[in-house]
């Protein structure tokens, strides 16, 4: 900065009554003893940060529409037509996400049809009104989040914005008297909320408190969404706020996978059904992908006859939305008696495994890694190339500025059976990699491309690469290797690694 005020003035176009007091005070602000990278904006929040570490994650779908067999209520069911045959047991739910590996889970607390799992005080349609003690015993964000809490894991709610029941659906009032509310009452039951889910679909036909007709609403302001995003933050300062609330984007599908090129920024006047998959390069705002997806062969409600998808069919998921730098929620719904079937059960667990099985037994670690370049250190940082195999997230391998193109190559004196290589990017400094890709050696000297059918484009916070470039069936027999490298061929501005695996 002292060069830019110096030659400044030398062109005249600065005055010299730039005091010593001002000069010093820029070189206070410059320095950079760790010779940090600067950023690529934009950047995650430091909450979108620790929302996207939650990678993989459950939604439960459970309410109303469990009982009537729908998917969408009116909201005319009458509230005694919730009457589960059990005490529900979000407990269980939340056990058997941790046992397949997720992180967290989303309860749905409320539908379209405005029927309300806890006692709320903003309308008759809560569970206080249902048909028998268990449904009016029932409430779902208290247990919920005391199970979460209790199993360590993250917790958060899906409370629908439309509201099918509500005679004010369209008013103001709705707003301020009933939604706003509702989020209020729900950040009671705990401020370290991870998400708050606001789905898309808003308005249309319903029963509105009888008036029986069609609403709409024009979502990207009817929700005071700034005022509700600004609220929930002032006690729940860790809760992203999808859809809706605008800091995480839908993936625009619901069938489970993201684009190979995947961005986190994005325009907020983006089309999801278009651009969810990808994102955009140059996008003005940090808005990472979600991908929702049912681990079922129905509907996001339980449904009498329904089967979940097979583990292998879930694991083919986990790599085309985690390994494609979005999270995954992983819809399975809860049946009459408030618990997961055994069926879904046991798909879980074995998904669960095969991640484990496969994703686990990471042979970085004890590889010899070599990098074209290593950036300078600074005074209390490196960033030296073993910082992507010591399972630390905070520190990471860097090359020099004006460097946009770097390779990284494992070897191992043994030879190894890999089939995956994961790579992942510091993006608290913004996303960069835009090309890359792999090669394996066999002998150590002989470099062949690997997972040359895959769109090596970028990494964002995690990208799993199937070396035999199948989702489906990306198993088989594995590579025998005694060396991989990442040729990074293209970046925004200097690349960072925070972590590179190879399983
Ligand atoms: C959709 C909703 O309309 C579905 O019922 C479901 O809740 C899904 C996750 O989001 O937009």
């Amino acid at each position: 900065m002292k060069k830019i005020f110096t030659s400044l003035f030398m062109l005249g176009i600065m005055t010299p009554f730039v005091s010593t007091a001002q000069l010093q005070l820029e070189d206070e602000v410059l320095p950079n003893p760790d010779n940090e990278p600067v950023a690529v904006h934009p950047v995650p929040h430091p909450r979108q940060l620790k929302w996207q570490e939650t990678e993989f994650y459950a939604f439960f779908h459970y309410g109303m529409n469990t009982y009537t067999g729908l998917e969408w209520g009116n909201g005319d069911e009458d509230p005694k037509r919730f009457a589960p045959t059990a005490a529900p047991n979000p407990r269980q739910w939340l056990e058997v996400a941790k046992a397949a590996g997720m992180r967290g889970g989303i309860a749905v607390v409320k539908h379209h049809d405005g029927f309300c799992q806890w006692p709320t005080e903003t309308t008759e349609h809560n569970v206080t009104n249902s048909g028998n003690e268990y449904g009016r015993n029932t409430n779902i964000p208290r247990d919920f989040a005391a199970a979460a809490k209790d199993l360590g894991m993250k917790y958060g709610f899906y409370v629908s914005p439309w509201d099918r029941n509500s005679v004010h659906y369209g008013t103001d009032k709705y707003v301020k008297d009933v939604f706003l509310k509702q989020c209020a009452e729900l950040a009671e039951y705990g401020t370290d909320q991870f998400e708050m889910w606001f789905d898309g679909a808003n308005g249309g036909s319903g029963y509105y408190g009888g008036r029986n007709t069609t609403v709409n609403v024009d979502r990207a302001t009817y929700y005071d969404v700034p005022n509700l995003r600004d609220s929930i933050h002032k006690v729940c300062p860790d809760c992203v706020m999808w859809g809706v609330g605008g800091e995480s984007r839908w993936i625009g599908n619901e069938a489970g996978w993201a684009g190979q090129t995947n961005w986190s920024p994005e325009n907020r006047d983006y089309s999801p059904e278009g651009n969810g998959m990808y994102g955009t390069e140059n996008g003005w705002f940090w808005l990472p992908g979600e991908s929702d997806a049912k681990a079922t062969n129905r509907g996001w409600f339980y449904h009498d006859g329904e089967a979940p998808l097979s583990s292998e069919r879930l694991f083919q998921m986990y790599l085309e939305t985690v390994g494609r730098n979005a999270t995954l929620i992983l819809n399975i719904p809860p049946d009459k008696a408030g618990v997961l079937p055994q069926a879904s059960v046991d798909a879980l667990t074995g998904m669960g495994d095969l991640v484990k099985a496969r994703l686990t037994k990471d042979f970085a670690p004890s590889a010899t890694v070599e990098v074209s370049e290593t950036r300078t250190s600074g005074v209390n940082r490196n960033y030296n190339a073993v910082n992507m195999i010591d399972g630390d997230k905070d520190t990471y391998w860097a090359v020099n500025d004006g460097t946009t193109a770097a390779t990284i190559t494992l070897m191992w004196n043994e030879v190894k059976t890999i089939r995956y290589v994961e790579l992942m990017e510091y993006i608290a400094k913004g996303q960069r990699v835009k090309k890359f890709h792999i090669e394996t050696t066999a002998d150590g000297n002989t470099w062949t491309r690997a997972a040359a059918g895959v769109e090596t484009t970028t990494v964002g916070y995690k990208r799993i690469v199937p070396l035999n470039s199948s989702t489906s069936n990306s198993y088989g027999n594995g590579y025998n290797v005694k060396g991989v490298r990442i040729v990074i061929e293209d970046s925004k501005a200097c690349p960072l690694i925070s972590k590179v695996g190879v399983y």
